[in-house]
């Protein structure tokens, strides 16, 4: 394969089409589509890194049983037989499905059938649980259909939009970007941010809202009582109850509950009756809370109220997190919804065995993703099928979920990478195709169908995810209903049941594209749905056939509650250049300079009443568990407010996880964890020693160690702290090698060792009592080519970087990897802006993502 291949970023919800080509060193260059309609060429750092994240190192590429490499045959009989066996004893619910919003649209749509149209049970859920779940909710109450009544091309027609609970400029930066652009072009347009943090998407709200953690909803039902008076009667099913509810909450009220000024509420308010167009865009800060379907519903009441929905620039829009989220609620992957935006009535079910040709559909739902995992400890299910997400970091309370796994008799992982949390559970493991090498369909945050295509062969005995679930399939039994060969015949399957005897009785209709030949499927352009006609047209005339509903809600706070043994909340998130449980992001050595290690940000004023200080350690924990993260002293948190990273797993430090913190408390309506909120204390922790260490042999780190692993070739390194004695231990690592060592002490405050063997560098090693600056490049170009004079040795020797080589700081923009350090100094020599700085270092000027960081240097 040698020419431009069109394809789509794996990452975010936004769906950015990408073009990989062959580049000159036998990579693959990446670069944004520029007739793709969710981008226009736009890419941000992480879909521009995609060409780095390309290599083997690390993957899975052979099935495994019990952690031998056997055949696919072998595996794949052993697993049918093992599944078969504990369903004729136990029953089709003894075994679940846990899929992904990352899997392809037809990957989804095999699994899908054969757990709820074959084996006959509701047991498959996704991570799309801890995401989507409760906005799914929201829309299906209020419309009846999971139908997002909004498209990225509105933003360039409205008059305000809304961002609450959404750090778009880092977890949806195409999109925010375009936002930005809106800005600029059309000041006058108000952004309202409304978060607890002040974030990167702050940048460019004209009003910030820093709530009370989990307080949204009363933003929302006090806005709806101002909105009645304009309210015809009886527009809504549920329109009294909203109302009433409403009435009881004054400004005064919802200004007191979300602890914000009132002046602040107001002003809200009243640029929302007063704007024409107003777009509210929500993401995790809404749905991950124990009402999160509520605040979706307290959210949509007030587009419905206000009249602010179903035409341009309108709409309450929820942004999709991961690449096919929207193609999983397509499919039925949750573990409540059948297939094709179907439910569990008697019509769809006996319609869904019509067309599937089986009499054992699922008739009552499923688990949901953290019940799921409960019963497996509980030995109920006694065999799990794991494809595409990684639960012992993701789901809420995760040394519960590795006790369930441990205990369950057969878990099968599917995954790209080999060593993962979960896969240490695995008694499979199958090796499933990575972007670039899978082929198939996801669809965005805008409802946008987009082809991912292969661009390069299968590595080892990898195969697709839907090929996998095909050949246990017809190990079943069933073969008729999985004799695929290729996925255009499962999206064409899909395809026709979005129609099978829809006539409009169902929003997701795209029956047009069943009868692609496999060349159009090839040639698909990307194409949103309603296929037919605008989506506000479309949904004008979906809601002819049916009354919206306005739902009642009740603000509540969240289930989490500071006491005097855990004064804190803890909310957590992403950061901009890591995805989830950093499989692939983490060895990218440019995605990994922007943040190296898990940080708790926090308010000055706790700092000062907790004793901790910017950049020393702390434990964080909560009623569940613990971890260590580096203090970051920040303004941007609210007092009695803390943050955390989601990424940080087992692979990549000890004692990194924010799930160990998180209690699994739910939404009663989603299923959706709390995964924002957590009640926890810290507690400063100063090391005997903070260092740095660079090796060409693996390290072994003992319990007494915290460790964070980077990401720099060819070298294993590592950050890492421990109250045992650093000296001693670098003694023991090297003892019985040959090896000859240099080093330096200074007082008990530091001690640096480089070990050198036949002129060759073997390790460097940093410790101190602080953390210390020191270049990493300088000791890598080391590794490569030993320095030869006594002062370069010494330079090495110090942690610095030789006279020729400048040190540039902590990377700030990825895309350019231009360092902070860098950037101070090019403005203390003159440069006042952003448009400068650019213009000088380049930083800023490609995905655009650092821009708000940028601007905190210049102030
Ligand atoms: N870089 C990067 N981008 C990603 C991902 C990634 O891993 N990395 N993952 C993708 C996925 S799957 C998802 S779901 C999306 C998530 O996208 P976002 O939801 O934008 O990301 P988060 O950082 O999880 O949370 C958003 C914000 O919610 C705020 N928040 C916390 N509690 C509250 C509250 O009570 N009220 C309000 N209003 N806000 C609150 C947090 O402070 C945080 O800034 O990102 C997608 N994009
Ligand atoms: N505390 C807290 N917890 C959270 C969140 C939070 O904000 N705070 N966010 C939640 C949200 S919104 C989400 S979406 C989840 C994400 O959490 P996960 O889904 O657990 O995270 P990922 O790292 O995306 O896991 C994907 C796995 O699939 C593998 N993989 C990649 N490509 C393929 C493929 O093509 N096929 C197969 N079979 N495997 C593949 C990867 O190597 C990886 O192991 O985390 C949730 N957990
Ligand atoms: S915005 Fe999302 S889809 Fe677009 S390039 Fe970045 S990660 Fe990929
Ligand atoms: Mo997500």
């Amino acid at each position: 394969m040698n020419s431009v291949v069109r394809t789509t970023c794996p990452y975010c919800g936004v769906g950015c089409g990408v073009e990989a080509r062959p580049a000159e060193n036998g990579g693959y260059e990446i670069t944004g589509d520029k007739h793709h309609p969710a981008n226009f060429g736009r890419l941000c750092v992480k879909g521009a890194a995609l060409g780095e994240t390309l290599g083997l190192d690390g993957r899975l590429l052979y099935p495994e049983v019990g952690g031998e490499r056997v055949s696919w045959d072998a595996a794949l009989d052993e697993t049918a037989n093992r599944l078969q066996a504990i369903i004729n004893e136990f029953g089709p619910k003894a075994v679940a499905f846990y899929a992904s919003g990352q899997l392809l649209t037809e990957d989804y749509y095999a699994a899908n059938k054969l757990m709820k149209g074959f084996i006959g049970a509701g047991n498959i859920d996704t991570n799309s649980r801890l995401c989507m779940s409760s906005a799914v909710v929201g829309y299906k109450r209020a419309f009846g259909a999971d139908f997002v009544p909004c498209s990225y091309e509105d933003l360039e027609q409205t008059d305000l939009v809304i961002l609450v609970g959404s750090n778009a400029a880092w977890a949806h930066p195409v999109l925010y970007q375009r936002l930005a652009q809106v800005k600029k072009l059309r000041p006058q347009m108000k952004v309202v941010v409304i978060d607890p943090r002040r974030t990167a998407t702050c940048d460019i709200a004209d009003l910030h809202l820093a709530l009370r953690p989990g307080s949204d909803a009363a933003l929302f039902v006090g806005l709806l009582n101002i909105l009645q008076p304009s309210l015809a009667i009886n527009s809504f099913d549920g329109q009294n109850a909203a109302l009433e509810i409403a009435a009881e909450w004054s400004l005064e009220k919802c200004a007191d509950f979300c602890q914000l000024e009132s002046a602040a509420v107001q002003t809200f308010w009243q640029w929302f009756t007063q704007a024409n167009r107003a777009m509210t865009l929500y993401t995790m800060g809404i749905n991950q809370s124990s009402s999160g379907s509520d605040k979706c519903n307290a959210i949509i009441n007030v587009h419905l109220a206000s009249g602010k929905i179903g035409r341009g620039g309108c709409g309450p829009f929820s942004l999709t997190g991961q690449p096919n989220a929207m193609g999983g609620r397509e499919v039925g992957g949750l573990a409540n919804q059948l297939a094709c935006h179907m439910n569990f009535e008697p019509a769809d079910i006996a319609r869904l065995g019509r067309f599937w040709g089986s009499e054992r559909i699922a008739e009552t739902p499923g688990l949901m993703a953290v019940e799921l995992f409960e019963a497996i400890g509980r030995g109920e299910v006694k065999a799990v099928w794991i494809m595409g997400t990684n639960p012992v970091v993701s789901l809420p309370d995760n040394s519960r979920v590795a006790q369930a796994l441990a205990r369950c008799p057969l878990v099968i992982v599917s995954d790209v990478v080999c060593e993962t949390d979960t896969s240490r559970f695995a008694s499979v493991k199958f090796p499933a195709l990575a972007w670039g090498e899978k082929n198939g369909t996801v669809t965005n945050s805008e409802r946008r169908i987009s082809r991912q295509r292969a661009f390069l062969p299968a590595p080892g005995e990898a195969r697709a995810d839907w090929w996998m679930v095909a050949q246990i399939a017809r190990r079943l039994g069933y073969r008729e209903a999985f004799d695929w060969q290729h996925p255009q015949q499962i999206f064409s399957e899909h395809a026709a049941l979005s129609g099978y005897e829809n006539n409009g009785t169902r929003a997701f209709d795209i029956s047009n594209l069943a009868y692609m030949t496999s060349e159009q499927y090839d040639a698909l352009e990307p194409v949103r749905w309603p296929v037919s006609g605008d989506a506000h047209s479309s949904f004008k005339s979906w809601r002819e056939n049916g009354k919206f509903q306005l739902l009642p809600v009740e603000p509540v706070l969240p289930q989490a509650k500071v006491d005097h043994y855990y004064p804190l909340i803890l909310n957590s998130g992403r950061i901009r250049d890591q995805w989830h449980t950093m499989t692939r992001t983490g060895s990218v050595p440019r995605l990994m300079q922007h943040i190296t290690m898990p940080i708790m940000e926090i308010h000055p004023r706790d700092a000062k009443r907790y004793g901790v200080t910017h950049e020393g350690l702390v434990r964080v924990a909560s009623r569940s568990g613990g971890m260590v993260a580096k203090v970051r002293v920040s303004e941007s948190q609210l007092p009695g407010n803390v943050f955390v990273p989601m990424h940080w797993n087992q692979q990549f430090a000890r004692k990194g996880q924010i799930n160990s913190l998180v209690a699994s408390v739910c939404d009663p309506h989603s299923g959706q964890p709390e995964s924002k909120q957590t009640a926890v204390r810290i507690q400063r922790w100063q090391p005997a020693w903070c260092g740095e260490i660079f090796a060409r042999v693996a390290i072994a780190f003992g319990e007494e160690f915290h460790w964070w692993k980077q990401a720099t070739p060819g070298v294993h390194h590592f950050l890492c702290a421990a109250d045992s004695d650093a000296k001693a231990w670098i003694e023991t690592l090297a003892a019985g090698r040959g090896w000859q060592l240099q080093t330096a002490c200074g007082d008990g405050q530091f001690h640096h060792v480089l070990a050198w063997y036949h002129g060759e560098l073997q390790l460097a090693f940093y410790s101190a009592n602080g953390w210390q600056d020191i270049s990493a490049a300088a000791v890598l170009s080391a590794f490569e080519q030993a320095p030869t004079t006594a002062s370069e040795r010494h330079r090495l020797l110090a942690g610095k970087a030789p006279d020729t080589q400048p040190d540039t700081g902590a990377t700030v923009c990825s895309c350019f990897g231009v360092g902070e350090k860098t950037i101070l100094a090019a403005i203390a020599g003159g440069c006042r802006s952003v448009a400068q700085l650019g213009e000088k270092l380049r930083c800023g000027t490609n995905c655009g993502s650092c821009i708000p960081e940028l601007k905190a240097l210049l102030k």
